[in-house]
């Protein structure tokens, strides 16, 4: 029986991607009825001043149980964990913070009989032994970071889960997300985030992976679309549960470099390579999405052009209002 999603709780709420979920979903379902929580005090002001806001550290399991009682909580998007460059950098905090955190909801998500868990994936599940091109959804699972571990492991225990207890777990491998209104919070694919930014305030950008280093990416319009549409997915159809792959574009420095140059032609870019060439160099290319596709008529709606065109549009005019 579909339980519908009535009470949502965000946990990671003012991250990239939980900041601007947090706006969609209390858009759609009643800012009353979308509970934005994270282990910061200070929310952003659009979170803080659109709904309720509750400190949860999801470590202690506690602290997300009395937001659950406190609002009745029946779904929980959980956006709260370690990325994978500061994952690399303190391996344990990762690991704590993505498997200890995974299990708390899941295990309230059960005890709560919650109608849906939300609990996003990577690209970063991939390692060695897969094609990097069109990288397909069954495919071998051998991460090399710590941030790549805690994600297949996390898969693993979201369908446990789903076939254990009947628990409606689901979770998508986002690709690089890219948005104009929160910062990235640590990411390898972060660049492409920043690239933007000092393009729009410095015309040239110091670029921290290699310039041929292609990655898949996706604009955070279609990740808030693609995490919605699967949350609201009739279950009856998914054959798949906690590993969506999900595409829109693939590109790498060079090529977005070109197409920012066309908005700002004087715009140049540098190269010097970090730790974080080495996690992406484990990572896909481009990836399978057919899965997704067929299972939740998934389909993204921005490619790099007009990306670049909204996000150069975006900045320009933060910048102009001394906003960045
Ligand atoms: C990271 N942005 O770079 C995240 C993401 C695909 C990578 O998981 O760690």
């Amino acid at each position: 029986m579909k339980k519908e999603m009535k009470k949502i709780l965000i946990t990671g709420a003012n991250g990239q991607i939980g900041s601007e979920l947090t706006l969609a979903l209390r858009k759609k379902y009643g800012a009353e009825n979308v509970i934005a929580s994270d282990i910061r005090h200070n929310p952003p002001k659009a979170i803080a001043q659109s709904g309720p806001y509750e400190v949860v550290d999801v470590t202690k399991a506690e602290t997300i149980r009395q937001q659950v009682i406190k609002y009745d909580i029946d779904t929980i998007f959980h956006l709260a964990a370690i990325l994978s460059a500061v994952g690399e950098r303190d391996p344990h905090l990762c690991w704590n913070v993505n498997m200890n955190g995974t299990m708390n909801v899941l295990d309230l998500g059960v005890k709560y009989e919650m109608a849906r868990i939300i609990i996003p994936s990577s690209i970063a599940v991939w390692g060695k032994g897969v094609p990097r091109v069109n990288t397909p959804q069954e495919s071998v699972l051998k991460p090399t970071s710590m941030y790549g571990v805690t994600k297949v492991a996390g898969e693993l225990l979201c369908d446990y889960y789903v076939h254990k207890y009947g628990l409606d777990c689901r979770g998508l491998r986002y690709p690089g997300i890219i948005s104009s209104e929160t910062l990235p919070g640590g990411g390898t694919t972060d660049y492409a985030v920043e690239i933007y930014y000092e393009a729009v305030k410095k015309k040239n950008y110091n670029c921290f992976l290699r310039e041929d280093t292609v990655l898949p990416m996706m604009y955070m319009p279609d990740c808030i679309k693609a995490t919605i549409d699967l949350a609201e997915a009739d279950v009856n159809n998914l054959k798949h549960h906690s590993d969506f792959n999900v595409a829109a574009m693939s590109f790498d420095p060079t090529t977005l470099a070109a197409e920012i140059k066309k908005h700002i032609p004087e715009f140049e870019i540098t190269y010097n390579p970090d730790f974080r060439q080495a996690i992406a160099d484990s990572w896909p290319q481009s990836i399978d999405d057919s899965s997704a596709r067929e299972e939740w008529n998934w389909k993204p709606n921005y490619d790099l052009e007009s990306m670049t065109a909204d996000m150069i549009q975006k900045l320009t005019a933060k910048f102009e209002a001394g906003l960045i």
